[in-house]
């Protein structure tokens, strides 16, 4: 089973506000059809869910947030799940719309449920979830990042390999240079400032991917504006990217 995190920053365009770019799905989609395996897709929030949750001042911290703010930002979450759904569909892949809803409870993953995700794969469709906002229980709610959801689904299902898609080419040691990390071991990543970002941004990333190879996930970021390099990951070729070896 192989986990695919589509980044906010490479399915919308995150300088416009509830813009998508669905072009940018389907090339992604055309290298999925490729992977001969189970696959499961998380999103996240882009130009939709992030934009909306620095208007309402909403954060990963539970929180008596805004209820306008909740139902604002998780509308927009479910409009930009429905352009990504449609985009795989049309694309040849079969996707199995699941929110996190679904499978986590407060800000825990429900074992029972977690453990249907791949046979939901196997049996030949795509599950898709996304990062959202949660009911926290007692009145407050938080935002749960797809990145976070890929660390709580990998802990639980050990797949094969995760990826990250972003809009860069991976893990940097210098922001301005660009030089690539080509795997992760004793060198300092360089990470960005986060700007319109609630969730942590590469920081986040970088996180859950150390934690996720600790636990024997090898975990790959790869830039989803070339996403021949997608498959090349998947299929163990040499690709231009980062490894967090498992
Ligand atoms: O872009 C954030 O998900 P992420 C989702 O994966 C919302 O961090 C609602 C901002």
């Amino acid at each position: 089973m192989i986990l695919i995190k589509l980044g906010g920053s490479i399915i919308t365009n995150k300088k416009k506000a509830l813009s998508a770019n669905m072009p940018a799905v389907r090339k992604i989609a055309a290298q999925l059809r490729k992977a001969g395996e189970p696959c499961m897709v998380i999103h996240g929030g882009g130009s939709f869910g992030h934009y909306w949750s620095v208007r309402y001042d909403m954060h990963t911290r539970p929180a008596r947030y805004s209820p306008r703010g909740v139902a604002v930002v998780k509308n927009s979450m479910v409009q930009l799940n429905r352009l990504v759904l449609d985009a795989l569909l049309d694309s040849g892949v079969l996707p199995y719309c699941l929110p996190p809803t679904d499978f986590v409870s407060g800000d825990r993953p429900v074992p029972s449920k977690v453990s249907e995700i791949p046979r939901i794969a196997r049996a030949g469709l795509v599950p898709v979830s996304y990062g959202d906002v949660m009911w926290h229980g007692a009145g407050k709610f938080y935002i749960l990042s797809g990145d976070r959801i890929m660390g709580m689904l990998a802990r639980l299902l050990k797949p094969r390999l995760a990826v990250f898609v972003t809009n860069v080419d991976g893990v940097y040691s210098d922001l301005k240079t660009k030089r690539l990390i080509r795997e992760i071991t004793t060198e300092r990543p360089a990470v960005e400032e986060v700007g319109m970002d609630v969730t942590g941004g590469m920081g986040r990333k970088i996180k859950e991917a150390t934690d996720m190879s600790r636990t024997g996930t090898d975990v790959f970021f790869v830039n989803g504006r070339h996403p021949q390099r997608i498959a090349n990951a998947i299929n163990g070729k040499e690709f231009e990217g980062t490894l967090f070896r498992g």
